[in-house]
């Protein structure tokens, strides 16, 4: 669908201090000259200087020379990790006040709207890589606070592969594309990435994540994201207690199917880009509410395992997560360059009231970021890029360095000084007058190398997590591990696998797995889990939320198709808050209606559900034309509900589908509200799982 006029409702209705600041550093060309970078106006842009028409090119001439320098040199080093992105403004606004658990001033007052920008990334791939590849997404939030920049930098998935961060490097480097042949592109099934979690047992729960449903998000929208480490809240008295974040989408929770996810990394690489900016665009913003949950000081040692320990979630059924608060994702980026591509997140960007814990996975992620932008951004000025700009005024004595933007006025550049009256100066503590204090949280220690006892436990949790998941995830989950270890070349690597990691949590699946790659039965793991207490929350099937807002549908029509039919059927699932878009075999009307895309140019893996409308000689073309069979074939084996009105039924009738299926509503042409009433109710609930069984038996 070709993208409608930029919407910048936030900055006319809420007062978006954020959209003013960006607003300084905004280039508008309308009616202006062409013109060099020193402000010499352009006469010709199209033509070098030459000697003669036919003769040599001059190097007198600046203009070509300063364009050709320019354009040289407009890459950047795109990021080691999460180097594929796209991101959005917003607003985030506390429901009621938190200041019993922290200070922090975003979090105090509901009537406030606090700026953000939110980038949604995968991890692996690179800037060019698919959308839809099974992986981490990244899902990072920056807070334009009023006391500086808040950092919330997270992922869709509440645990990490590692514990300690001396092992990223590591990590990274096994799961990137191989450094001999740099292959392959977007994806974890190869064999370093393999062995190196198959020798790394903390690495079990997190990959168990990685191969379910979580990785293949339906959209960016409808992600759920976590703060991963513990963090710290502190009160206006001083009073400590431990928090996880989590954000909780508005519209559930929802994955693709494996087979979906793959086809649509060809056929439309940008899917969750095109989706999270066509949402925006056209005024569905997506919302994430705030949860967290919040430890007693007291209580921290009372889980069973550590919590320091970022291998390692705390069940919902242990401790509720509360609900503070909305982020509304309101606006999409003026330049992907200017923002998403210059944004630069920081677990090390707090403001007082939250702090950090002593995760040693956290610790140095503490490090490694401003270190990362001094080279991806080109030096320590970075803070200055209008996109990281705090709203608060950055005033110290820091100077110099590349790529300087303010001018530091008066004598003084340190402190203490008297040459002007010792300012800028530190704030008072005794006052209370906002300045950052470390919690004072009492140390004592021996300076020595070692991993905690406390961390010992890699597969309790792994268990937990596959045990909580529906029978459809769990056979997912098996599928995901037997299509990943197949690309594995290296047998040894496949065997620990299944021997020393997937015995450790489940024997059925670590069977199952075996099975599939033509291994020997596994058995009993040697520091196997038993059972656990299940989480229903972590299951993807217990996150959705009734409704279709939205949701994508595809409303099949052909020259000769009914178009009273084809208006109110778009006009009954509009009113659900649902997206049809008409899809035919050209472009040409309908019945006055402009078709959105062809049936090659929108196939089915791109909706949410499939309405088939009436008309015989509509239905007719469609029935004979081998696109709009294959796209309703599709669609019934990935699990989506279908309706066919009237004549519309020939269709489903030439891909010799079973006349009777879960899911699959048909009816009068007159009737649309009956046909549609059965087909809304299941695209509500995502998928029609019932039918799985006759699906598989279905070519497409
Ligand atoms: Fe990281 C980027 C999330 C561990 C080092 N990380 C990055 C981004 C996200 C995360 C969302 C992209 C931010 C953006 O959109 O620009 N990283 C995580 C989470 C982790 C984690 C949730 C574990 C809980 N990361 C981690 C460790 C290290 C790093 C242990 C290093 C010791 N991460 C980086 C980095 C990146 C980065 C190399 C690459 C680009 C950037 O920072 O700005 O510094």
């Amino acid at each position: 669908m070709a993208s409608k006029s930029r919407n910048h409702a936030s900055s006319n209705s809420t007062d978006d201090a954020k959209s003013k600041d960006l607003e300084r550093s905004r280039a508008r060309p309308q009616g202006e000259a062409l013109r060099t970078n020193q402000g010499v106006k352009i006469a010709d842009n199209q033509n070098t200087l030459r000697a003669g028409a036919r003769g040599p090119s001059l190097l007198e001439d600046f203009i070509m020379r300063e364009k050709i320098t320019h354009f040289d040199h407009e890459r950047i080093p795109e990021r080691v990790v999460h180097a594929r992105g796209s991101a959005a403004h917003g607003v985030f606004q506390v429901y009621e006040s938190m200041a019993e658990y922290t200070k922090a001033a975003f979090l105090q007052d509901p009537g406030v709207q606090t700026p953000v920008y939110v980038r949604f990334s995968t991890v692996q791939g690179p800037r060019g890589s698919a959308d839809t590849v099974r992986d981490v997404r990244g899902f990072a939030t920056k807070f334009y606070t009023t006391e500086g920049i808040y950092d919330l930098v997270g992922n869709n998935m509440p645990v990490f592969f590692i514990q300690d961060a001396i092992k990223f490097p590591d990590f990274v480097h096994a799961v990137k594309p191989e450094a001999l042949n740099e292959m392959p592109t977007g994806a974890s099934a190869h064999d370093t990435f393999w062995d190196f979690v198959s020798l790394v047992p903390e690495s079990a729960h997190m990959v168990l994540w990685t191969m379910s449903d979580r990785a293949i998000p339906r959209s960016l929208r409808t992600m759920e994201g976590f703060g991963v480490h513990t963090f710290r809240f502190v009160n206006a008295k001083g009073v400590m207690r431990l928090v996880k974040f989590h954000w909780r989408p508005v519209l559930g929770s929802y994955s693709l199917l494996w087979d979906e996810a793959q086809k649509l990394a060809g056929k439309d690489p940008d899917f969750h880009r095109r989706d999270l900016w066509e949402a925006i665009d056209r005024g569905d913003f997506p919302e994430f509410e705030l949860g967290v949950q919040i430890i007693e000081e007291k209580d921290q040692d009372a889980f069973g395992f550590d919590l320091l320990d970022p291998t390692k979630l705390v069940p919902e059924e242990l401790v509720p997560v509360k609900i503070v608060g909305k982020m509304t994702l309101n606006r999409n980026p003026d330049n992907f360059f200017a923002e998403t591509e210059q944004v630069a997140f920081h677990p090390g960007h707090v403001v007082p009231g939250i702090d950090f814990t002593n995760d040693p996975l956290l610790q140095g992620r503490l490090f490694s970021y401003t270190d990362t932008q001094i080279s991806r951004l080109g030096g320590p000025n970075f803070h200055e890029i209008p996109i990281n700009r705090p709203l608060s005024p950055n005033v110290n004595n820091q100077r110099d360095g590349m790529h300087r933007q303010t001018i530091n006025v008066g004598q003084a550049s340190y402190e203490p000084n008297s040459v002007s009256d010792a300012w800028p100066r530190e704030t008072d503590p005794a006052a209370q007058d906002g300045g950052f204090e470390s919690y004072a949280e009492p140390m004592e220690g021996t300076k020595i190398r070692v991993r905690s006892e406390s961390f010992a436990d890699h597969f309790s949790q792994a268990a937990l997590f596959y045990q909580s998941m529906s029978d459809v995830e769990k056979e997912h989950i098996a599928l995901a591990y037997q299509f990943e270890l197949g690309k594995v070349t290296k047998p040894e690597i496949r065997a620990r696998v299944v021997n020393e990691i997937l015995a450790n949590f489940d024997a059925e699946l670590a069977a199952t797995v075996a099975e599939g790659l033509g291994l020997p039965k596994p058995g009993k793991g040697a520091r196997a889990a038993g059972k656990q207490k299940p989480s229903p929350a972590l299951s993807l099937l217990n996150r959705a939320v009734p409704g279709i807002k939205t949701r994508k549908i595809a409303v099949l029509a052909a020259a000769g198709s009914d178009g009273a039919a084809i208006r109110s059927v778009q006009a009954a699932l509009k009113a659900e808050g649902a997206t049809p878009l008409l899809i035919a075999p050209t472009l040409a009307p309908i019945d006055g209606i402009n078709p959105d895309a062809t049936i090659s140019g929108m196939p089915s893996i791109m909706f949410d559900g499939v309405v088939i409308v009436g008309g015989e000689q509509g239905a007719k073309t469609l029935a004979q034309l081998g696109d709009a069979c294959h796209f309703v074939l599709e669609a019934f084996r990935h699990l989506k509900a279908i309706a066919a009105l009237g004549a519309g039924k020939e269709l489903l009738s030439a891909t010799h589908l079973p006349d009777k299926a879960d899911g699959v509503s048909m009816g009068d042409d007159g009737n649309v509200d009956a046909v549609l009433k059965p087909f809304i109710e299941a695209v509500g609930q995502h998928r029609v799982w019932s039918r799985r069984q006759l699906a598989a038996t279905v070519p497409a």
